[in-house]
């Protein structure tokens, strides 16, 4: 059997085929859908894996065998990004509810689905109970978590002073003046680096869900107090708010002390041998990343992680992403904590100021251990994002300028080959126009009108891409690392183009995100934990790490893969997978495979976001506009 064979059916499953598709005349490989199931009213669609040339019949039948719908498969041919030809079933029609379906065809039988409603509800507060596991400087309380999940605070407090001495190319960095008390935030990762500008992204994801659903109270219940599992509950503050906020912390305390001097590499040095630096007024800029000086080794629980922690120089990358969130932040605390969104406008203000007086401090890689990357050298897409961000906040037109001169104003994903504009923690311009769109005042109605019609082409363009592939996957461009958090980006802007539009067409592209996320794809992967037959189990991740010690915990249920990677990486997994892989099967469900099998934050928050929306049609919601 294949390599893919024999990772898309469970073993159980395997052997009914092996037995069952001698017999069969065409030889139906496997059915692959979202095994976490369909909602009641919603487009139902599966893919088998075929090379036969006419349509066969399929049958779905309930839990005790009776056939509840039949049809014929539609022969789609060969389907590029997973490398063999495949029939589509669609049995959208079918609108009963309940558990333990099959589809059967030609032999083959998927894995068992169910019908429901409200199928996403559970998924929309597992993928945000992903932040609470993920937050330093708190205990993880078994009491919200589950004992397996538990664990004792760690980094905390989170202090540290700047990277200082000689750097991996020599460059020697001054000490700085002081220790900024980091505590808070979200780990990143599988590792235990807090990075300012995947954290802006992450932030700004689950608020901006909030925003969303801000005035309609029906839609808000469902993060109220006391609705999701966090310590905060009782406070009186929306959970959603709270947990965003414990991020926030984290980002306000990276800001650079006023009155600040610094010697900062200024310029595009992406080739030099050396950095040169310049002393500069650092005030308000904010550093990059707080992380460990060398890698811990995997499993490392953050609590048992001993490595002396630091502050990565101040980049301009950092202080809009700082910007940005932190008027957001101002934005939804206004009249709930006004203490507290004064402080934000403050911090954001006060970093866009850094940011145009500093515009080219780029973040090199000047170390390469104990945290990522996370290096930008393209800053006009923070710009823009953080002026929207402020203007969208304050209605001041210093910002307006800002954001109508910007190269991206209104921008909206292309849906090209080049995925220019698609949204992901270095592409940023898109957040902005969404931003704008949340409320009338921030455009006029002519720009309202092109920043929608940006959008619902770019749902159109990810629309048409999903029928060109053999999985109804909307991504009709390169799959790289962390290519599942960009899917989930797209279900995103499907989102929108459904809230501007109505049409029911680009809630079913949210839904294809979600089918192949859960299991319609060509690995029979749900790369989603805890959700479906064949749930992503060994992530790469330092304390659910059960597949590297049988003592730690697996991963709680919710947390989303990074996903296939068909670009080359140093991980050692990702190595033997290329060696025989397309697009969407450069993929390895193994612990080791940190480019193809981390989870993180900016890949949740979208999952978060679509689950959500996903729900809302019975969560209390009558109408959108
Ligand atoms: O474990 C690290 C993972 O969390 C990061 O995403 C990844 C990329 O920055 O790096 C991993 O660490 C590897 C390091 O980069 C190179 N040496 C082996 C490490 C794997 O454990
Ligand atoms: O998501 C990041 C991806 O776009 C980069 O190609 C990759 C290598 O630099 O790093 C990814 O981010 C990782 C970060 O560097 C360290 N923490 C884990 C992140 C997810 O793997």
């Amino acid at each position: 059997m294949s390599r893919l064979g024999i990772r898309s059916c469970s073993s159980a499953l395997a052997v009914s085929l092996l037995t069952v598709s001698a017999a069969s005349a065409q030889g139906a490989r496997a059915i692959h859908l979202n095994q976490t199931g369909f909602l009641e009213h919603g487009p139902k669609r599966a893919t088998v894996v075929t090379d036969a040339a006419g349509p066969f019949a399929w049958t779905l039948e309930t839990a005790g065998g009776a056939v509840a719908a039949s049809g014929e498969t539609t022969p789609f041919g060969f389907s590029e990004d997973a490398g063999h030809a495949v029939h589509t079933i669609d049995f959208s029609d079918f609108d009963e509810a309940g558990d333990g379906f099959v589809l059967k065809a030609d032999g083959a039988e998927s894995a068992p689905f169910a019908i429901a409603a409200d199928l996403y509800r559970p998924l929309k507060y597992d993928a945000l109970a992903f932040f609470y596991h993920q937050r330093s400087g708190i205990e993880i309380d078994a009491d919200l978590v589950g004992a397996e999940w538990a664990r004792p605070a760690a980094h905390a407090p989170d202090m540290a002073t700047c990277y200082r001495g000689k750097d991996d190319r020599g460059d020697a960095w001054r000490p700085c003046a002081y220790t900024l008390d980091v505590s808070r935030g979200w780990y990143d990762a599988g590792d235990h680096g807090k990075y300012v500008v995947n954290g802006g992204i992450s932030v700004w994801t689950l608020l901006n869900y909030y925003e969303r659903i801000e005035n309609d109270p029906a839609r808000r219940a469902a993060f109220e107090d006391g609705a999701v599992a966090i310590p905060e509950a009782g406070n009186g503050v929306s959970d959603l708010l709270d947990e965003a906020r414990w991020e926030l912390d984290f980002l306000l305390a990276m800001q650079v002390p006023e009155g600040t001097k610094m010697m900062l590499p200024r310029g595009d040095q992406t080739r030099a041998k050396k950095l040169k630096f310049s002393e500069v007024d650092a005030s308000g800029l904010v550093h990059h990343k707080m992380h460990d000086e060398n890698w811990t080794p995997l499993p490392t629980p953050p609590h048992l992680d001993k490595e002396k922690r630091y502050l990565s120089y101040p980049s301009t990358a950092a202080t809009l992403n700082l910007a940005a969130s932190a008027a957001q932040c101002a934005r939804v605390f206004r009249g709930v904590d006004d203490d507290y969104a004064a402080q934000c406008l403050s911090a954001a203000e006060k970093a866009y100021a850094a940011a145009k007086r500093l515009p080219d401090i780029l973040a090199y890689q000047v170390t390469e251990g104990g945290g990522g990357a996370y290096g930008d050298s393209t800053l006009e897409d923070e710009f823009y994002w953080a002026a929207a961000e402020l203007y969208a906040a304050t209605g001041d037109e210093k910002y307006r300028d800002d954001v109508t001169s910007s190269p991206h104003f209104l921008a909206a994903p292309k849906g090209d080959a080049g995925s220019t504009n698609d949204i992901f923690w270095s592409g940023v311009q898109t957040l902005g126009t969404l931003t704008l769109l949340l409320s009338p005042e921030n455009l006029s109605e002519k720009e309202r009108t092109k920043a929608r019609a940006a959008i619902v082409a770019a749902a159109d363009a990810f629309l048409a891409q999903s029928e060109k592939d053999g999985y109804g996957a909307p991504f009709g461009r390169s799959y790289n690392w962390g290519s599942n958090g960009d899917m989930a980006n797209r279900g995103v802007v499907m989102a929108y183009a459904y809230d501007a539009t109505d049409e029911e067409k680009y809630r079913s592209g949210v839904v294809a995100v979600t089918d192949y996320l859960l299991g319609r794809n060509p690995l029979g992967q749900s790369y989603v934990s805890g959700y479906g037959e064949n749930p992503m189990k060994a992530p790469h991740h330092r304390f659910w790490a059960k597949a590297a010690d049988p003592s730690l915990p697996g991963p709680p249920p919710g947390a989303l893969a990074g996903g296939p990677n068909e670009s080359s990486s140093p991980d050692p997994i990702s190595k033997r997978v290329h060696s025989d892989c397309v697009a969407q099967t450069c993929y390895a469900d193994e612990v080791e495979a940190y480019s193809l099998n981390e989870v993180a934050i900016n890949w949740n928050a979208p999952l978060f976001w679509i689950a959500a929306f996903l729900d809302e049609e019975t969560a209390g919601r009558d109408s959108h506009d």
